[in-house]
């Protein structure tokens, strides 16, 4: 097998796992190809919640197959009794020959261990393919073991001066094309983070709107630290159908109204003062592995101003509000105070026959 093949495979096994992506916290989605003869036999990912693992998932569909077989697999397999028994147990019952593996697990359970199961029993294992490309999907996996924090990505849409709207002072910044890619973003994170002052002003329902992709919303979390948010909220009347949480100061003994909200379906979080690095320290020992914040300007400031974020995506319109409207931070340089020395990449999007530019930045020390 060459390495040029290796990295094709490999590839196709990174596409696979980000099908899981935002869906399987607090475990990582992880891709797997089983190749029997140049010839795909199995694939697998990660189920919705964690499991089952990808390795199981791509072996039962290859079945008899798999003996004598090359296995990409997009993270080290797992060589502990968890809540599934070991991948790595499977892969040697299965008679692969050879497992090629993108990154190493940093989980202590693994970490190593895996490789190691796998060439104990005789089987080749290669390390290192396409570590850098498979390392981004687990970067919010990787980033809560190394930290107990998930990732965290800001979106944000502004005019060219760098105003923002809300649902009542029209005309809304981003068109149809820049919304479907905000609801591809909210489908690959594990949960959206917004402040109450954006329910308030537009009552959002924070969910995937793309046709077929209505469930995979992720968790809705509202940072509402007086308990302002009112039972009629859309996102209060559907939180039976998708996990809505809201983070608060206000006990249940100072204020009935938590208990309320609980009966119709939502989870409260209880935080000391509420500030953003609290909020994801409360997310992270809750499992959650990556946000989006998506709000107004309280919380894109708050968030861009913890020095926790690692990666923005700024819609930016081509057009001038002017000084009337609100600018999308206060701080006097506006969003470059926040983004200076941000890797960036551009990419621009039509909305019709007006452009936009999409800036997707990454804090430079983020992998
Ligand atoms: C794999 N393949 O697809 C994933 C892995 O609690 P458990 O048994 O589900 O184990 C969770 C750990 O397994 C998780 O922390 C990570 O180290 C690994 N995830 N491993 O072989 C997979 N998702
Ligand atoms: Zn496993």
């Amino acid at each position: 097998m060459t390495p040029t093949q290796d990295i094709r495979w490999m590839r196709y096994a990174i596409a696979l796992a980000k099908r899981g992506r935002g869906r399987t916290a607090e475990n990582p989605a992880v891709g797997c190809v089983i190749v029997q003869k140049n010839q795909v036999v199995g694939v697998g990912w990660t189920a919705d919640g964690g499991r089952p693992h990808a390795e199981t998932e791509a072996l039962a569909r290859a079945g008899d197959r798999a003996k004598g077989a090359t296995v990409y697999v997009t993270l080290e397999p797992c060589s502990h009794y968890g809540k599934t028994p070991p991948c790595a147990r499977a892969l040697t019952r299965a008679q692969v020959k050879r497992v090629v593996v993108a990154t190493l697990d940093e989980d202590r359970r693994v970490s190593g261990r895996g490789v190691a199961m796998l060439q104990q029993a005789g089987i080749l294992v290669t390390i290192g393919v396409c570590a850098q490309e498979a390392a981004e999907t687990h970067a919010g996996f990787m980033r809560r073991l190394r930290t107990g924090l998930p990732l965290v990505s800001v979106k944000i849409a502004t005019s060219k001066d760098e105003k923002i709207t809300t649902h009542s002072a029209q005309p809304w910044i981003t068109g149809v094309q820049a919304r479907n890619f905000g609801h591809i973003l909210r489908r690959e994170h594990h949960a959206i983070v917004t402040g109450i002052g954006t329910v308030l002003a537009d009552n959002p329902m924070l969910n995937c709107r793309l046709a077929g992709l209505e469930h995979t919303s992720p968790v809705r979390v509202i940072i509402d630290r007086q308990l302002r948010i009112p039972l009629d909220a859309a996102v209060v009347r559907t939180a039976m159908q998708i996990p809505t949480w809201i983070v608060t100061s206000i006990t249940q003994q100072e204020h009935p109204h938590g208990a309320l909200l609980q009966k119709m379906g939502v989870q409260m979080m209880y935080v000391h003062k509420g500030d953003f690095m609290e909020v994801l320290q409360a997310l992270g020992a809750k499992g959650i592995t990556s946000i989006l914040v998506e709000g107004g300007q309280g919380i894109t400031e708050a968030a861009l101003g913890s020095g926790c974020v690692q990666q923005c995506y700024w819609f930016e319109a081509q057009h001038r509000i002017g000084t009337h409207a609100m600018p999308a931070v206060l701080h006097k340089d506006g969003l470059s105070h926040y983004l200076q020395g941000w890797q960036c990449r551009e990419t621009m999007l039509w909305e019709n026959g007006d452009s936009m530019r999409l800036l997707c930045l990454q804090e430079s020390s983020h992998t």
